[in-house]
């Protein structure tokens, strides 16, 4: 077996690719801003700093182990050297943390406390306000960088989009776009990636809370949320409780408290999208046509076809998202109920794991009667920020069911959340009556598990239906390059923007590299738990059908095109 030695004690080497990970392994938490495993190394901010036997210092992030090396992780030179790198850095940042939308959560802030810096002896500089807000998404503050570079990496290696560059040299480098470009007048495709892996305020999730607290507050207008499948698994992480845990019953009673005046689940919207989508998708095979049928339901995706493969356009489902679906159910609802009466407003709310829902319900498809259809999308971590302003405690709640006459989910809906739930409603859809005998059989066809690729062959009338699922924008591209040069080839195509789907959404706690088992556990829980399996069972959507949804109403609410 092959050892190192750190601080004077053999550690086993396991195939780590860098010292940094041996050093982890063995139990210290060696500070690092710029190195995450799942992307390339940079070795840009230095903090993971070790000395070598003779004295030489290298950073541990980008120096592989080799068998007999002796390191120290804690001298007084590397204090020296990683107190000095935290000041240089402060001194080119703004420091107003109390305001800023990451105080608390920024790891620069973390450092500076865990290395006891109580002064910066630098003259602070290059301050000033340049910010960009134009993103319905994101918000940029290039005043608050540390040109530590996971955003672009992230928006490069893993989403395959390159929205966001370093430029300019020495003291000036800062992460920029190509002309220093509003980024809504890019390429980026809102996933929010960027601000989940940023250490810092330079980009964060931009905060809807003020606009949806106004209307809370207002008594003419009726609030009605509905949450998406994969907040009620990892909103607990921000309360402490353990990971995974379900916690939609709190949810629906915290909004209650807030002062939401319906409350319904996005699973029930997910039944009306495997219903439409799953019929689109037998059309297609019986007529042959624009095949494979890509799902529509993640907006980063959806933004990411549009401006890379316009030409696949017609390949990517008309069904709109679950989210938007049941938006425009709960407004023709309303609309209908209001004929006769005092006029109220009806907004509605969604909460969501996911940033580029911001940017969804902005788009010209989706309003009704001219207005967006959902009035405000708010993520998880925002919906913790509301709970902490409203005081409420959270661990305490009691939990609550969701409102009727829609607050019927089927786990088939639920499972939408984690990657391989789209298709595996799918599935449990065109196989019928038979898929109610089958369901282990079904999640034992490759639909479940956190591979980039996934495919699954599953049985259909007399032929078999061949189906990729993919996760992260780099992996669909590789696919969509597969499918084009006629190397493979699928009649569905499941793509979420977000490596593991909407758990790892940007609008989550924690997403990176984190807590997915746990969270893709919670949803499988939910749906084993779940009285109805089968979206086709659902009997809110059957009742939808014949009434609200009846004749071309169905295709005029709940299709974007
Ligand atoms: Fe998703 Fe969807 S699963 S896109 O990941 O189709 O955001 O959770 O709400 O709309 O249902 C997100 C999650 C969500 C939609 C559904
Ligand atoms: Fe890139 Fe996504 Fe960030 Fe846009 S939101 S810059 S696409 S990582």
């Amino acid at each position: 077996k092959k050892f190192m030695i750190i601080d004077g004690l053999p550690v086993a080497i396991e195939g780590e690719k860098n010292i940094l990970d041996v050093i982890r392994k063995a139990g210290i938490d060696l500070p690092t801003l710029c190195y995450y495993s799942a992307l390339s190394t940079y070795g840009a901010c230095r903090m993971c700093v070790v000395e070598g036997k003779n004295g030489d210092i290298m950073a541990s992030c980008s120096t592989p182990p080799r068998s007999g090396m002796e390191i120290k992780t804690n001298t007084p030179r590397l204090q020296k050297y990683r107190k000095m790198i935290l000041e240089l850095m402060l001194s080119d940042h703004c420091r107003e943390c109390t305001t800023c939308e990451k105080n608390f959560d920024c790891k620069l802030q973390e450092l500076a406390q865990r290395f006891g810096l109580k002064d910066v002896r630098f003259d602070q500089y290059s301050i000033d306000d340049t910010r960009d807000d134009s993103s319905p998404a994101i918000m940029r503050n290039p005043n608050k960088c540390i040109i530590c570079g996971d955003c672009v990496r992230m928006c490069s290696e893993i989403q395959n989009v390159g929205a966001i560059d370093f430029a300019y040299r020495g003291s000036k480098m800062e992460v920029t776009t190509a002309f220093n470009m509003p980024i809504s007048e890019t390429n980026c495709v809102n996933c929010g990636q960027c601000a989940a892996i940023c250490p810092t305020g330079a980009i964060t999730i931009k905060n809807d809370l003020q606009p949806l607290w106004n209307d809370l507050h207002d008594n003419d207008t009726i609030v009605v949320a509905q949450i998406a499948p994969a907040v009620r698994v990892a909103l607990g992480d921000e309360f402490g409780i353990p990971r995974g845990t379900n916690v939609m019953g709190k949810i629906v009673s915290a909004l209650r408290r807030m002062g939401f005046d319906e409350v319904y689940d996005t699973a029930t919207g997910a039944d009306l999208t495997v219903i439409e989508e799953a019929n689109e998708l037998i059309g297609r095979l019986e007529k042959g046509e624009n095949l494979p049928l890509f799902t529509s339901c993640c907006p980063a995706w959806f933004r990411y076809a549009e401006i890379n493969h316009p030409e696949l356009m017609d390949n990517v489902s008309s069904c709109k998202s679950p989210m938007e679906m049941f938006g425009s159910v709960l407004k023709e609802r309303a609309k209908l109920n209001e004929k006769g009466k005092k006029p109220k407003k009806t907004k509605v709310v969604a909460i969501m794991p996911c940033t580029a829902k911001k940017y969804e319900i902005h788009r010209e498809e989706f309003q009704y009667d001219g207005e967006p259809t959902i009035a405000h999308s708010i993520t998880t971590i925002e919906l913790a920020n509301m709970i902490r302003e409203a005081g409420l405690r959270f661990e305490d709640i009691l939990p609550e069911a969701v409102d009727m006459p829609f607050g019927i989910a089927s786990g088939a809906g639920v499972i939408f959340g984690v990657t391989g739930g789209v298709t595996e409603a799918v599935i449990r859809y065109v196989m019928g009556d038979e898929a109610r005998d089958h369901l282990a059989d079904i999640s034992f066809t490759g639909v479940r598990g956190f591979e980039g690729l996934k495919e699954v062959k599953v049985p259909y009338k007399d032929r078999e239906l061949s189906i990729a699922i993919v996760s992260g924008l780099k992996n669909a591209e590789k696919l969509i390059q597969a499918i084009q040069a006629g190397e493979v080839q699928y009649d569905f195509v499941e793509v979420m923007a977000c490596e593991g789907g909407c758990i790892a959404g940007a609008g989550q706690p924690f997403v990176i590299g984190r807590a997915k088992p746990e969270r893709s556990e919670g949803m499988y829980q939910a749906d084993r738990m779940s009285n109805v399996k089968l979206s086709a069972e659902n009997p809110v959507t059957d009742g939808l059908y014949a009434n609200l949804l009846a004749g071309d109403k169905a295709h005029h609410l709940l299709h974007y095109k």
